[in-house]
């Protein structure tokens, strides 16, 4: 871990009053779910094209839910990581902590982060394709699960490639980079948007921009800091240095 660059961090972090973080799947590695790009990641095995559209699953809804029920089952044994923490104690210490996500895991709010934006929804939400009914939980529904309300089809209520983000979510993440004083961006590749795009909107307020990353992003040409370790690590790192009376 380049201690140059966590004091480089912890500098601008520590003049910042509020703080966005714009969390990807990078911020749930170490708690044991798989990227999607990376080597390992989700994609190697799956083709998002097959899975992640609301076509994938007009065409092949049961195959769809295997997916999703395999990583519904998945986030049953998992468990935020201190990384995660970390973020949460920190709005005990700066005056506002937004955590913008694209993840659908459900760890930040897990480990104590309040008003977390999902951008893509969430894994234990599922909803009818055709009424309001929703049923939170990540029991497993079966192959093809129905509505109680209506009998229609069961979905997972996330945002699939080609659909609109949740109503709101976007409006408030680009108020979160509108309003903070420091952009924290940690493990995205940058490749998904619009959620990627909010990074331009705290670069284009002149605001400095750290990134904690392993490797290199499309967001990497433009952060003001990148740190090239895992992020568990890294914001414990830099947590000692903000708080050292915490630890
Ligand atoms: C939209 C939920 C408007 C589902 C996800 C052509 C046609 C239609 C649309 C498009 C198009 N071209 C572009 C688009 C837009 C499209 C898009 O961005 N496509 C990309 C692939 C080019 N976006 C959309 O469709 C969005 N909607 O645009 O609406 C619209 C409407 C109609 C028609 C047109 C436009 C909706 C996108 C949401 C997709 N849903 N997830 C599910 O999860 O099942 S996206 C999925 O990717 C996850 O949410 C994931 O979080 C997200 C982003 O990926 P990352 O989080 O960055 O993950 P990745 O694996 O890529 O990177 C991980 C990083 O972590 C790596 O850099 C790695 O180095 C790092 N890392 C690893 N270990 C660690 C670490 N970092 C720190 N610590 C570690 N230990
Ligand atoms: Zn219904």
């Amino acid at each position: 871990m380049d201690a140059a660059q966590i004091e480089k961090a912890t500098h601008h972090l520590a003049a910042a009053g509020s703080l966005c973080v714009l969390t990807g799947a990078g911020m749930s590695a170490e708690s044991g779910i798989a990227t999607f790009r990376d080597r390992d990641g989700v994609w190697s095995k799956f083709n998002p094209a097959e899975l992640a559209t609301p076509e994938a699953f007009r065409r092949d809804p049961v195959r769809v839910w295997d997916w999703y029920r395999l990583r519904r089952a998945q986030l049953r044994e998992i468990e935020p990581h201190e990384g995660h923490r970390v973020l949460a104690e920190w709005e005990r210490w700066f005056d506002a902590v937004q955590v913008v996500t694209q993840n659908v895991d459900g760890l930040h709010t897990r480990a104590g982060s309040s008003g977390v934006i999902e951008l893509h929804g969430r894994l234990a939400r599922s909803r009818c394709v055709r009424c309001e009914y929703t049923i939170e939980g990540l029991d497993d529904l079966g192959p093809d699960p129905r509505c109680l309300e209506c009998g229609q089809r069961l979905r997972p209520s996330v945002v699939w490639f080609g659909e609109w983000l949740p109503p709101g979510a976007w409006e408030a993440a680009i108020e979160a980079a509108s309003s903070c004083d420091v952009g924290l961006v940690i493990g995205t590749s940058g490749v998904v948007q619009p959620a990627a795009s909010l990074t331009d909107v705290i670069l284009s307020r002149g605001l400095p921009l750290i990134e904690i990353n392993p490797n290199t992003s499309e967001i990497s040409g433009r952060a003001t800091v990148s740190i090239r370790a895992g992020c568990r690590d890294v914001l414990m790192a830099i947590d000692r240095r903000l708080r050292p009376e915490s630890t």
